[in-house]
């Protein structure tokens, strides 16, 4: 494990990046402004309405090379983009479902495929962030409590089959760094899954990493704790800085520059760069790792809040970090 993990402990910084239809409605529904990647829950949209939004969704915008400048100039050593959220929307062709960048929006173009040429030509490792939970999908259990889709002939295991196809093809065509797991949390996945899934995962790629949301729940804070034969090889505290290090454990804190993981546009609440500079001095020297988070417009372009914030840790890597 530390060989396979050697390059992440080095990494220290990376950039998050929650995108996906969500990014139209940015955060707003009927007069109601505090929505972001979950809208479809928090909103209570019936499927085939946010289904609507992918007519809705070309970004033409998008610079696969701008996005990783911007991480590369603030100082970051890798990226983790949402392949699919909970909402089940997926942003690349994969061939298990229609309900992906290519199938079901105007936008003719594979954001991963961009995305990960882009990171190979400058050379820093992409990762995915990919939602074991999915909205949309006809065999993921449970059903949203305030939805009236039957589940009679939802089966799980047909769900599981999908997720694994979904991600041997991530792993075929993009050749991820890291896998990183959420929405475990709910009654249908267990323990049992979740090792099987770690172990499937590295079975395509026997040195990739994987956070400890594959297991299910997070036991300790917010999943600091890897014991026994839990899943995963690293913590994922959410929001949060530990008030200590943790001896022998891997961790990520990952962290909103302002309230939401999606584009809020009225969300103006955004740390300070020198707040965020503090955080990164403080996770580091804690032996974590600091994982911030981008929401992109629907456009494809960065908020303008963000990209000032980037440019501010870069100005101050310049000075004081490593070359
Ligand atoms: C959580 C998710 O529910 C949020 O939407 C976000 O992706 C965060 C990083 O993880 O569990």
């Amino acid at each position: 494990k530390d060989e396979r993990m050697q390059w992440w402990r080095r990494a220290r910084f990376g950039m998050f990046i929650h995108w996906g239809l969500y990014a139209i409605p940015a955060g707003e529904w009927n007069g109601n402004t505090s929505h972001a990647e979950w809208i479809r829950h928090t909103a209570k949209i019936p499927l085939e309405e946010y289904e609507k939004l992918g007519a809705q969704f070309n970004p033409v915008k998008f610079d696969a090379d701008k996005w990783v400048f911007c991480a590369k100039d603030a100082g970051m050593k890798y990226i983790v983009i949402t392949s699919k959220h909970h909402d089940g929307f997926c942003l690349w062709d994969s061939n298990v479902t229609e309900y992906d960048v290519i199938d079901h929006t105007p936008f003719d173009r594979d954001i991963l495929a961009e995305l990960s040429d882009a990171c190979k030509k400058h050379d820093i490792p992409l990762c995915f962030y990919h939602s074991i939970m999915d909205w949309h999908h006809p065999d993921y259990l449970p059903r949203r409590k305030w939805e009236n889709r039957s589940a009679e002939e939802a089966d799980l295991q047909r769900y599981i089959a999908y997720m694994k196809a979904q991600l041997k093809e991530l792993v075929d065509r993009y050749d991820p760094a890291v896998l990183w797991f959420d929405g475990e949390w709910e009654d249908t996945w267990t323990h049992e899954e979740g090792l099987k899934l770690y172990d499937y995962v590295r079975s395509l790629k026997p040195d990739i990493i994987i956070n400890n949301r594959v297991d299910k729940g997070r036991p300790g804070m917010k999943g600091m704790t890897l014991e026994g034969n839990f899943a995963g090889d690293f913590g994922t505290p959410e929001q949060e800085v530990p008030e200590t290090g943790f001896e022998g454990v891997d961790w990520e804190s990952c962290i909103t520059m302002n309230r939401h993981w999606g584009w809020n546009k009225n969300d103006k609440d955004f740390k300070s760069g020198e707040y965020l500079i503090r955080q990164l001095v403080e996770i580091t020297s804690k032996g974590g790792n600091y994982l911030l988070n981008v929401g992109p417009k629907a456009d494809g372009s960065f908020p303008q809040e963000s990209i000032k914030r980037l440019e501010q840790i870069g100005d101050w890597m310049d000075i004081n970090g490593e070359s």
